[in-house]
Order: C-alpha cells, then structure tokens, then sequence
C-alpha cells in the first residue's frame, strides 16, 4: 500500500520540490546548529531531529498553518521552522541571546509560538501530552474546528499520564492526533527494552480511539496518511493515535557522543540507506523534477541561507543581566483570573 500512495501521488513537482527543499533546509539548519553547540554557543540540552525530517513535513503540510495547534517535546526545531518561525529567532534562542523566541531564556527545549499556533517545546517526558489535550479541549469548547497536533517520543508513550490524558481524549472525543515518534530509542533505550509490547501503535484502543501504525521516512506517503488522518479528525471531532515509524540518526542530544554503547556503526549505515531526503531526491532525479546539477544548486543555496541565519543570530546581543527576572512570573489579577 505504502508503495502505491507515492506511485500514484499527485503532488505538483513544485510542492514535492518544496518537501524536499524543507527536509534540506531542516538538515543543514540542525547541523548549524551542531556546530554552534561544538563551538560552545549553545548552551544547555540540545536534540536534533536529523533523519526524522520526513515525519514533520508531512504533518505540518497536512493542517491549516497558524490555525490548527501544535505541541512536541524538546526534540521541536522542526515544528516550529515548519511552522514559520523566524528562523534566526529559533537560531538565537539556541545561542541564548536577546532575539531568541525567549528571549534566550527558553533555549532548544523550549521554542514557542502561539502565533503561528506553536505551543512548545516541552522538556519533560510525557508532560505536555495533557497540555495538547487541553488545546484540543479549548477548540472544541468554542466550537471552532481546530485540531491538534500533540507529538511525542516512543519513551514518552509510556508515562502515565499519557494513559490518563487518552482515557480523557476518548471520553470527550478531543479533535487531538497523538503522534508516536517512533525513532526506536529513548535516550539510549532501545524501544524492545521500555515498552511491553513495542507495537505502541495499539495503544489508543482500549480507550476506543482510532489507531494504526504508519511509516514516517517517506514524506509523500507521510503527506498521505497525515492529510488522511487530519481530514477525518477535523471532520468527526474525535481524537487519533498513530505511529509512525522513524530513526534518530544523531545520539539522543548534542552531549552524546557515545551511541556505540546502544547501536552498532553497521546498523546505522543501513538506517541511512532509508534517509528519507535520499529518498525523495531518488524520486526527484527519476521523475525529472530534478537533475544532479540542481540537487546540488538547492544544497549551496540553502547552506547559504542557513550561513546567514547563524550570523545574523550570532550577532544578536545576550540580554542585559538586569533582565533575569524578567518574565518569569506574571502579575495576576485574582479577581478576573488572569
Ligand atoms: C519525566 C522525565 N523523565 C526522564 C527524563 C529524561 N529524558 C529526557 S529525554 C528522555 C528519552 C525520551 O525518549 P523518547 O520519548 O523516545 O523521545 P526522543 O528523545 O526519542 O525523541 C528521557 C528519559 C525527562 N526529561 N523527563
Ligand atoms: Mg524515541
């Protein structure tokens, strides 16, 4: 089945170009974003979502931008990017500096922009799986027909509260899909060693919400499913629990260096083998969207763009020392309560 969505997609060649331009743009910014760190301008935890681009792609094109809501875990450059989020403020966040979306006070973990419908970047495991239900809750208390995006680690699928919070989505019918980034580890746990039974995908039955496993490092089959499934929970105003199959190329965050001690090297050259931006330039160069020549004009390009984003973030000041306690606490009305 998979095979035959991507045969028979009807996508433009200019938005499969696109797809692919994104998946590019994500990759070169993440690797920035690896030497910043390297270089000690990043301080603090820092994940990247390198040979997951697909995944987020594919959603993001999915829903209605700066509409519909979308929260993830710390492992959230991409949503955001996605979503169209400066990326010189994202860039800067990282580097802690005054023009970050924090104002450098939130750092990689914690990216966030209500505007564009974006509501973090949380760095608890689980812990904003309930908060994502709470926005699926507020749309349909207004009767608007947002819908949610609540994206989690495979690890993260086995808190408690993730239980508790589906039990709820169930019973309220939430216009809430929660998405399982399967990308076979926690940390450096792989997935038969934290879950029970490792098909996370069934885990949304018991509380009679839809679910199905789907495969995350074809971005037009990605596109696919998501639009499906986006269709149907906008359409019916209940909630989705899907899989998606994926692989983290980099160790867990910046500071591992050690992946040997959970993976083999052979294992991750055959991961590679699926890297899903070879994927869709195989697909470009075959269908003539592409030629070699301009695969490697849209990489300068972009490597460019992605130079210019780090400058101009690097350029940005740190806040002023006076500022620490700004905005940390927020003066409260107790009477109207808020
Ligand atoms: C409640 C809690 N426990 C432990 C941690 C430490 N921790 C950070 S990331 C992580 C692994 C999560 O893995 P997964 O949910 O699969 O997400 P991934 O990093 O693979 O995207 C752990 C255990 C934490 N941040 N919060
Ligand atoms: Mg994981």
């Amino acid at each position: 089945m998979a095979k035959q969505a991507v045969k028979n997609s009807t996508e433009s060649p200019a938005v499969l170009e696109q797809y692919y331009r994104d998946m590019v743009f994500l990759r070169h910014f993440e690797e920035k974003c690896n030497l910043a760190y390297r270089q000690g301008k990043v301080g603090g935890y820092m994940h990247t979502y390198i040979g997951m681009e697909a995944l987020a792609v594919g959603w993001l094109e999915s829903i209605k931008k700066g509409y519909d809501y979308v929260i993830t875990a710390y492992r959230d450059h991409a949503h955001a990017l996605l979503l169209g989020t400066d990326p010189v403020a994202v860039m800067a966040e990282l580097m802690g500096r005054k023009d970050g979306t924090a104002g450098g006070k939130g750092g990689s973990m914690h990216l966030f922009d209500p505007e564009r419908g974006f509501y973090g970047g949380w760095g608890i495991v689980g812990g904003h799986i309930p908060l994502g239900a709470g926005l699926a809750f507020a749309s349909k208390y207004r009767e608007e027909d947002r819908i949610t995006l609540n994206f989690m680690g495979d690890g993260a699928s086995n808190q408690g509260v993730v239980f508790e919070t589906l039990n709820m989505a169930g019973l309220w019918d939430l216009p809430c899909i929660f998405i399982v980034e399967n990308n076979e580890f926690a940390m450096g746990t792989r997935l038969e060693y934290h879950a029970a039974d490792p098909e996370l995908w069934k885990r949304g039955i018991p509380f009679d919400i839809k679910s199905e496993r789907i495969d995350g490092m074809d971005v037009i089959q990605m596109k696919n499913d998501a639009q499906r499934i986006v269709d149907w929970v906008r359409e019916n105003q209940k909630p989705y629990w899907v899989e998606v199959m994926t692989y983290r190329y980099a160790g867990h965050g910046a500071a591992d260096q050690d992946r040997q001690l959970y993976r083999t090297k052979e294992e991750e050259a055959s991961a590679w083998k699926r890297d899903p931006i070879k994927r869709l330039e195989a697909i470009l160069l075959e269908r003539k969207i592409l030629t070699p020549e301009t695969v490697e004009a849209i990489d300068a390009e972009i490597i460019e763009q992605v130079d210019k984003i780090y400058d101009a973030a690097d350029a940005s000041p740190h806040p002023d020392p006076s500022e620490v306690y700004d905005n940390i606490y927020t003066d409260m009305d107790v009477e109207k309560g808020h």
